[in-house]
């Protein structure tokens, strides 16, 4: 029986291979991570970007054009959100370093605040998203 046991050791490495060439596959690694496009400072583009640190928003007041992007980072060490007076939009707790963004499709003056540091009407923590046509 030494051709059956030559084939059973040929269908074995052959097996073998193909679990090897199915991990190999798999291993490859995910290049080209996302490179952060640094926030434009600058509100007439189309991203702006506001800071959370020492329990502010920084700018506090805040005028861009409509379609503009603005995203919120965290630099505190402790939860904040970023919640709107009116409602259209709320960030939910954001931890150290979380970013929230939301995107100003409509002319008019948004007044926002966080829930745990500040309120509705320009309480506490708060800020003032002003949006211009
Ligand atoms: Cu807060």
């Amino acid at each position: 029986m030494k051709t059956g046991k030559v084939i059973t050791t040929i269908l074995t490495l052959t097996l073998l291979l193909t679990a090897c060439g199915v991990n190999t596959s798999s291993d490859q690694a995910q290049t080209g991570a996302a490179t952060e496009a640094p926030a434009a400072q600058s509100a007439q583009g189309n991203a702006a970007a506001v800071e959370i640190k020492n329990f502010a928003f920084n700018p506090a007041n805040l005028q861009i054009a409509v379609g503009t992007t603005v995203t919120w980072t965290n630099n505190d060490s402790v939860g904040h959100t970023v919640t709107a007076d009116n409602g259209t939009f709320d960030s939910g707790t954001l931890r150290q370093g979380d970013k929230f963004s939301f995107t100003f499709n409509e002319a008019g003056t948004f007044a926002y605040y966080c829930k745990p540091h500040g309120g509705k009407g320009g309480q506490g923590m708060s800020g003032v998203i002003t949006v211009v046509p």
